[in-house]
């Protein structure tokens, strides 16, 4: 069998599960995944190398609705310039669940795309007999290759996806050494978990404005000493990241410490600090610092 090699975007709803889509192709946790809706924030691609396929699984923001306009405007148009480049776009949806949401993503998806649907966590689908019937809805709103019924979370159906989305890749060496997982460094990762981690610790609103800037990043031997910025957007965030007596940031830093332990496999130190960096998210100077599309 010919080997081939190619991108898939992962586009959808925000929470669809693209990121712990690509983490359970990947058997691997490298997006970072929250229950809160839009967390993905950077272009980020799992690289899943196969005896005979390369998998370039491009990890998209789902639509940004929460910052200011400059900063939804950056990730929406630089998310629509990777569905029109890749070779394949998968589009994720939650199975019994396809509305509004998932119809205005499909509709930004050029028609000449050729789309696989996955239709994630059937976990949840209590009545299994449902899913056919949706299935045959769903497949009613574009002419897709295919639709798989998947679980992220259980790990169903994911050999499936895998054989479908490589039907639809094109011949070809592989792109990355077949030992590489991703196209970032530790660097962006460093800054992604500390992230992920004020999204899980931080009530509903807050982590919309916050944002995590990595200020140094030295190996010592076998320590990476890490320096991270948490900057918010008002005087009145930092107190509730800080927490009382400095409690709740010390639980962010250690969480992220032990996950970037963990990833990076060698021992952290990390020093967090929050700073206010008034409306960051519609500052361009500071944005392009930060790693986002200008
Ligand atoms: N039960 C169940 N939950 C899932 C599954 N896949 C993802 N989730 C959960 O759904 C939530 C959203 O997952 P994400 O992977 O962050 O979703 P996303 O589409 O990347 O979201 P954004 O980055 O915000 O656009 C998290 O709480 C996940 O744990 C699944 O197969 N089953
Ligand atoms: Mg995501």
């Amino acid at each position: 069998m010919s080997f081939r090699c190619g991108t898939v975007a992962l586009a959808g709803r925000p929470n669809a599960g693209k990121s712990s889509l690509i983490n359970a192709l990947l058997g691997e946790k490298l997006a970072i995944v929250s229950d809160k809706a839009q967390t993905t924030r950077h272009l980020l691609t799992g690289v899943l190398t196969t005896e005979d396929c390369q998998y370039l699984l491009v990890d998209l923001p789902g639509y940004q609705t929460r910052h200011a306009g400059m900063l939804n405007r950056a990730l929406n148009r630089r998310a629509l310039e990777a569905v029109r480049d890749c070779d394949l776009v998968t589009l994720v949806v939650e199975a019994l669940r396809y509305g509004s949401e998932d119809r205005a993503v499909l509709g930004r998806i050029p028609r000449e795309a050729r789309i696989v649907v996955a239709v994630n966590k059937i976990d949840l689908a209590r009545d299994r007999a449902e899913l056919l019937p949706f299935l045959q809805r769903l497949s009613q709103e574009r002419d897709f290759a295919a639709l798989v019924p998947v679980s992220a979370r259980s790990g169903e159906n994911l050999p499936e996806l895998l054989r479908v989305l490589r039907g639809g890749l094109p011949e070809g060496p592989a792109a990355y050494p077949e030992d590489q997982l991703s196209d970032r460094n530790e660097r962006f990762f460093a800054a992604e978990i500390l992230r992920e981690k004020l999204f899980r610790r931080l009530g509903e609103e807050l982590p919309y404005s916050c944002e995590v800037a990595v200020e140094s990043f030295r190996e010592e031997g076998r320590l990476r000493r890490i320096e991270a910025t948490i900057l918010v957007g008002r005087e009145s965030h930092k107190p509730i990241v800080i927490g009382k007596g400095g409690a709740t940031l010390k639980r962010i830093a250690s969480d992220a410490r032990r996950e970037m332990e963990t990833r990076f496999g060698g021992k952290v130190a990390l020093g967090v600090w929050v700073k206010v960096k008034r409306d960051w998210s519609s500052d361009a100077r500071a944005l392009r610092q930060l790693g986002y599309p200008a």
